[in-house]
């Protein structure tokens, strides 16, 4: 019996390991690495966060990835590359907070809209609300955790679906 109980748990917190870290295919789903996909509104529906990862899939005849400066960003200039990727499945792993910039490093692709500008942010800066109820009167505070260890990212999920449990039951009593 408690053998299934650490069984679950095991379960339950890898799942949730798998949610925590996340891989974004450029362009997906609607487009990829081409001359064809709008990048601003493709970032704009993601939240980058520290140990997420993007990966690049294109023809490597066509293109290349390219990261760059800002400065090369803005002026479609890949001639002082930070990395040049040619691969075609290219993986870059997102491990700091900050912004990045890729770019095609083929001539003109850049000024055709080949270009991916992406915003990383720390994934463990979680605010918390904690409300509680006195008759009738709702009061809740706020709290902002910061940690660096994953593992400490992961209690603190559970600690956050275990309050939104406790005010459905609030929601349900009152
Ligand atoms: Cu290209």
């Amino acid at each position: 019996m408690a053998s299934r109980a650490l069984i679950l748990i095991t379960v339950a917190m890898t799942m949730l390991g798998t949610a925590l870290a996340a891989s974004h295919t450029v362009g997906a789903p609607d487009g990829s690495w081409d001359l064809q996909t709008n990048y601003s509104q493709w970032v704009s529906r993601i939240r980058f966060t520290t140990g997420d990862e993007l990966r690049f899939q294109y023809s490597a005849a066509m293109h290349s990835v390219v990261e760059v400066s800002k400065t090369g960003y803005d002026s479609y200039n890949g001639s002082s590359p930070i990395t040049t990727f040619l691969t075609g499945n290219d993986v870059v792993p997102l491990a700091t907070i900050g912004t990045r910039y890729f770019i095609c490093g083929v001539s003109r692709h850049c000024d055709a809209g080949m270009k991916v500008e992406v915003n990383i942010k720390s994934k463990e800066v979680r605010t918390v609300q904690r409300c509680r109820w006195t008759g009738n009167q709702r009061r809740c505070q706020s709290e902002t955790a910061l940690s660096s260890a994953v593992s400490t990212g992961v209690d603190q999920s559970t600690v956050v679906r275990l309050g939104l449990v406790v005010v459905a039951a609030g929601v349900t009593l009152f």
